[in-house]
């Protein structure tokens, strides 16, 4: 089955968003099957963020991203990462639509609550960055099959 890693941002976790935000993936479908609550060391924002290492915006980015607590998801389901990604609008909350995660609750770039993989394969990358094995539960949903046809 497919996985994403969700991350709310630290600015999320502050704005006392974290129900909001869960509750968007949670009721969309998705299947939670990971999640801890961490501050994220320089080391691991470091790998997480590595294909942005060059871009200008890099040192603000690891700074925010450990500015404090994350609650770090592993959510899985057909189709999770385009389904997440859908959930949580577009990277710069005012071109986010109205709907979406970043759309109804964020204002800027650099503050824009959520992280989500951007493919499948970066889905399993990440997930397995942040989860060890024995940290994913596999667990049968009593409303799979409301839900999946
Ligand atoms: P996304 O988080 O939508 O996957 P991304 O992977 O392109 O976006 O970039 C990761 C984060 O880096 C993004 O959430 C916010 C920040 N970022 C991206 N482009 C930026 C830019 N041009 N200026 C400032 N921050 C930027
Ligand atoms: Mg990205």
């Amino acid at each position: 089955m497919e996985k994403t890693l969700i991350l709310v941002k630290p600015d999320g976790v502050q704005r006392g968003l974290i129900g909001e935000i869960i509750g968007r993936f949670e009721r969309r479908g998705l299947k939670l099957v990971g999640m801890k609550f961490i501050q994220m060391t320089p080391e691991l924002a470091g790998e997480h963020y590595g294909v942005h290492r060059e871009r200008p915006f890099y040192k603000s980015l690891v700074e925010y991203i450990t500015s404090g607590p994350v609650v770090a998801m592993a959510w899985e389901g057909n189709n999770a990462v385009a389904a997440a990604r859908a959930t949580m609008g577009a990277t710069k909350p005012v071109e986010a639509a109205p709907g979406t995660i970043r759309g109804d609750l964020g204002m800027e770039i650099g503050r824009n609550l959520v992280h989500g993989s951007d493919s499948p394969e970066n889905g399993v990358n990440e997930v397995n960055l942040f989860f060890r094995p024995e940290e994913l539960v596999t667990w049968s949903r009593a409303t799979d099959s409301w839900i999946i046809e």
